[in-house]
């Protein structure tokens, strides 16, 4: 009796402290994605994860809606709101429409930063870029080229959904830079919401509709792959070609098969991790992400913020057959 009494009691003590601990020292990070189930984002929540253990007392908490929505993004900062967490690092759906959300976030003292896809500056304090967009623009129209004898021929691009804010500069950029490769013809733009089954049937529709389309270009990892698994459905290896932003992992098949020769991405871990750097040092209070300032971003040295409050990191790298198999073990 006494001493299940005394068991008890000490059991109630760790409860006590354990509970006590994880309340007063865990700084609480909300990686905000634009979905779950997007290999894209579990890929930089390792990042994420990666920087809370070498921060130390620092709890990501992994979160987004279950379609590609500003509405489900809405709702997800509003639940984070009442949970209390410190800091919101957001990949928007949608620059304008989460703002209002965002700012009652702020004004709750929660740190708020946007990256991969950003939000109007009314609604964070800076935004992290995967690397430069005019570059991310570029590299897509080269891979497209490289797809076409002499670099002449049409293309369409399959993007995420209208509202993506990354992926609508892109195509601005890519339209920007058009004049820079006079083969290519932009024949049309679809979208495919980041879903995979919408995207295939886009890309199947770009086929139909447009038969003299010989690449797809789909700067989002999940129109890619949708796009290199319709191609090849449809009988069409070496006839239409799917080039973009992927990941490794999940583009390998379209390597072998022949539905695309290359593609590019930046590295997805380390921009998780650096957004959670961020993320930390703001709530910390050391680094006040101003225009101008710098902020220290662990083993990836630090990064400047610009005049527009946005900072970039490192350029978009090219995977085809030589180095596939190397990286899809990584992301
Ligand atoms: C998808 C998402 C993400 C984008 C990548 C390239 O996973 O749209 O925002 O950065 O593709």
């Amino acid at each position: 009796m006494k001493l299940s009494r005394r068991l008890f009691g000490a059991a109630a003590i760790a409860f006590v402290a354990t509970a006590g601990a994880s309340y007063a020292a865990d700084m609480k990070i909300a990686i905000v994605v634009k979905s779950l189930g997007n290999g894209f984002f579990e890929a930089a929540n390792k990042g994420a994860e990666e920087a809370a253990k070498e921060l130390g007392g620092v709890k990501i908490i992994y979160t987004g809606p279950t379609t590609t929505t500003a509405e489900g993004q809405i709702e997800v900062i509003n639940s984070l709101i009442a949970q209390g967490v410190d800091a919101i690092a957001i990949s928007a759906n949608d620059p304008d429409a989460v703002v209002p959300a965002l700012k009652k976030a702020a004004q709750r003292g929660i740190k708020v930063i946007s990256w991969d896809s950003g939000v109007a500056p009314a609604g964070r304090i800076m935004h992290l870029n995967p690397s430069s967009n005019e570059l991310i623009g570029k590299m897509c129209l080269k891979l497209a080229a490289d797809h076409l004898p002499d670099g002449k021929g049409d293309f369409a691009i399959l993007s995420a959904t209208t509202t993506s804010t990354n992926q609508n500069i892109w195509i601005g950029e890519m339209k920007k830079q058009l004049k820079d490769f006079p083969g290519l013809k932009l024949t049309t733009t679809v979208y495919g919401d980041d879903l995979a089954d919408k995207s295939y049937r886009e890309a199947q529709g770009i086929m139909t509709s447009h038969p003299d389309v010989k690449v797809i270009v789909a700067p989002t990892t999940v129109g890619v792959l949708a796009a290199s698994q319709a191609v090849k459905d449809a009988g069409k290896i070496g006839k239409v070609y799917v080039t973009g932003l992927g990941l490794p992992s999940e583009m390998a098949g379209a390597i072998k098969s022949g539905a695309t020769k290359e593609f590019a991405i930046w590295n997805p871990i380390d921009l998780g991790y650096t957004a959670t750097e961020i993320a930390y040092h703001l709530v910390k209070g050391d680094a006040s992400g101003k225009p101008g300032t710098e902020i220290p971003v662990g083993r990836m040295g630090k990064i400047k913020i610009d005049d527009k409050g946005e900072a970039a990191m490192a350029d978009p790298f090219i995977y085809d057959a030589k180095n596939i198999d190397q990286f899809s073990k990584i992301f």
